[in-house]
């Protein structure tokens, strides 16, 4: 079956620009599935396609908030509760300037069939704002995510639909949004994930995104049968909680992490990244890699508006892995033949759908290890729903009994994903596998569950 996007837009009868980014996400996985769709007339009889491409619903809401000066500022709330056939609505909100519903759609898309492959009991769900956190007042961001959550209480619950962080949205937003739930309906309940340790969060919820992608990528070489990782000159793309967390782990194995970058250029430093002062950075002064060179002055930092024509900076430099961390897109075709060309044998998803259709297709044809994002990144949503099971039993997991879990599960998902693909005739094609094993799992249950 060759898929275009005309056909994609139309399984979801709409033709807006916001939603292109949605299609990417469509045509990959439809594009995937293809082979099980005709060996099983089931998936047709019932339309599961039709069904799992148009969200439950879509919530969206009018958030006012007082900036420091006084002023009212108005912003958009969103949450896109996806699909529930395998659980409560479970996924990440983002605080970003782009976002909008074609970039939750996608997001809230992938996150089901994500969530699926972890093989935990989690429905997939995406949700966010236009919101700009940066340059904002700790007092800003605080009045920001209490209106937030003054709309988004009425639609969400342990039980329901339960959120967490991605991009703009960390533990300290995260804390202000549960402090807010927790006023308004004086309930103490795990509504949320990557809270505080404090007040119920789970340890190595922070680190498991990072972490996790690592986990795949080991087991993934170990499969192909490639070399490890331990002394491999490793670059990663953004500065944030999933890249610094892979930097943190590569470190932790023997990898050498040479590059991180942020929406305002890149950094590479050949000796190996000093973590410490990226933390100080990028977690504690949220500024900009440039003051990295200051200190590290053999360090290179590469402006964006320097960046090589139609390229990102950080895939022009030779590694044997590559980790995009930063967000969608963020590696195209040109990106991707400049990886293949400087001899990268692997590359892991950390963001999710950092790679283009194009770039995906040049990276496979080449025969690269390929992690896909849904598979590779699961770790954070997997620690998540550790965080839930925690909440639930008003218990606590110690970090290395998280981290073993973690560990095992990446591996798991990992073997899960190469078995798939080598039943489904394309093995080594990750891509394929993750897609195949993540639909089929929810598809079977929602015939179960009937319409
Ligand atoms: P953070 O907000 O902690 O960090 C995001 C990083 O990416 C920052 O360095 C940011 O740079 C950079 N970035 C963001 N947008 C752009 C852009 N348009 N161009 C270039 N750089 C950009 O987010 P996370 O680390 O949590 O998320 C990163 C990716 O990982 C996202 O795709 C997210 O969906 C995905 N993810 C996150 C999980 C989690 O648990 N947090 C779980 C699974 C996936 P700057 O600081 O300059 O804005
Ligand atoms: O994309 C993702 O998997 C996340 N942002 C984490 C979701 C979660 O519920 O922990």
């Amino acid at each position: 079956m060759s898929i275009t996007s005309d056909t994609i837009k139309k399984f979801v009868k709409n033709d807006c620009p916001e939603d292109d980014i949605f299609y990417q996400a469509m045509e990959e996985v439809i594009c995937s599935i293809s082979p099980l769709l005709k060996s099983d007339d089931r998936y047709k009889k019932y339309a599961i396609l039709e069904r799992l491409v148009v969200p439950d619903r879509i919530i969206k809401f009018k958030v006012a908030w007082l900036d420091d000066n006084n002023e009212i500022q108005v912003n958009t709330g969103f949450r896109v509760q996806f699909n529930n056939t395998l659980g409560p609505y479970k996924g990440g909100l983002r605080f970003h300037p782009t976002v909008n519903e074609g970039i939750l759609k996608f997001l809230g898309f992938e996150q089901i069939l994500k969530n699926s492959l972890t093989g935990l009991p989690i429905g997939g769900a995406k949700g966010g704002s236009d919101f700009n956190p940066k340059g904002k007042s700790d007092f800003e961001i605080m009045k920001f995510c209490s209106s937030f959550m003054v709309e988004l209480h009425k639609y969400i619950g342990p039980r329901i639909d339960v959120p967490a962080g991605d991009i703009g949205v960390g533990g300290r937003e995260i804390g202000y949004l549960f402090g807010e739930y927790k006023k308004i309906t004086s309930s103490h309940q795990g509504v949320l994930t990557g809270k505080p340790f404090v007040f119920g969060g789970s340890l190595m919820r922070p680190e498991a995104t990072g972490y996790g992608a690592v986990y795949f990528t080991q087991k993934m070489l170990e499969i192909e049968a490639k070399e490890p990782l331990e002394g491999k000159i490793c670059t990663v793309s953004g500065a944030g909680n999933v890249a610094l967390h892979v930097i943190e782990k590569l470190q932790q194995i023997g990898a050498i992490p040479v590059s991180c970058s942020d929406s305002k250029g890149t950094l590479y430093d050949s000796r190996g990244l000093d973590l410490a002062l990226l933390k100080e950075l990028k977690l504690e002064r949220r500024v900009s890699l440039e003051e990295y060179v200051k200190t590290h002055e053999s360090a290179k930092y590469t402006p964006v508006s320097e960046y090589p024509e139609h390229a990102h900076a950080v895939w022009d430099i030779p590694c044997y892995a590559a980790f995009p961390c930063a967000t969608q897109n963020e590696l195209n075709e040109t990106d991707a033949h400049n990886l293949i060309t400087n001899g990268c044998e692997s590359v892991t998803e950390g963001a999710n759908m950092p790679s283009t259709l194009e770039a995906t297709a040049a990276i496979l044809s080449h025969k690269l290890c390929f992690a896909p994002a849904k598979a590779a990144n699961a770790g954070g949503v997997v620690v998540s729903s550790f965080e839930m099971s925690q909440n639930a039993a008003m218990t606590r997991w110690t970090f290395d009994e998280v981290d073993e879990k973690l560990k095992l599960t990446m591996q798991q998902i990992c073997t899960r994903v190469a078995l798939t693909a080598k039943d489904y005739g394309v093995e080594g094609n990750y891509v394929d596998g993750a897609n195949i094993a993540g639909f089929k799992k929810v598809a079977d249950a929602m015939i179960a569950e009937g319409i």
